[in-house]
């Protein structure tokens, strides 16, 4: 038996649905910050950063080095991290929920680069 297509009802409900989705999400979401980490063979650039708590923090780690490396965050519930391939962007998101002063480093044996990441109340 043919399986019968979603009729006209159908789809007008899920479009509704998702509107109100949407909508309903709209005015609760954390506003985004989006900030540029770049690394290259003198360290990362800028090594200082600042972001407001709440902020719902987006940040694109840029590698133009020759070599791998990584953006590691020391936040107080744990480390998040990204690691980069030369030549290479990744992204690194997190919720800034504390204020405070973090570390951030590259992770790879060897490496020093590092800054920090201020989340100010
Ligand atoms: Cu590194």
């Amino acid at each position: 038996m043919a399986r019968r297509r979603p009729t006209m009802n159908r789809v007008s409900a899920l479009i509704v649905s998702l509107v109100l989705l949407l909508g309903g999400c709209g005015g609760t979401l954390p506003p985004e910050i989006h900030l540029t980490v770049t690394v290259t063979a003198a360290g990362f650039s800028p090594t200082q950063l600042e972001v407001r708590r709440g902020d719902q923090v987006v940040i694109t780690f840029q590698n133009r080095d020759q070599v791998g490396h990584t953006l590691t965050l020391e936040l107080p519930t744990g480390r998040r991290a990204v690691a980069a391939e030369p030549k290479v962007d990744a992204i690194l998101n997190f919720p800034a929920n504390e204020p405070g002063s973090l570390r951030f480093f590259c992770a790879v044996p060897g490496h020093t680069e590092e800054g920090q990441l201020v989340i100010r109340p």
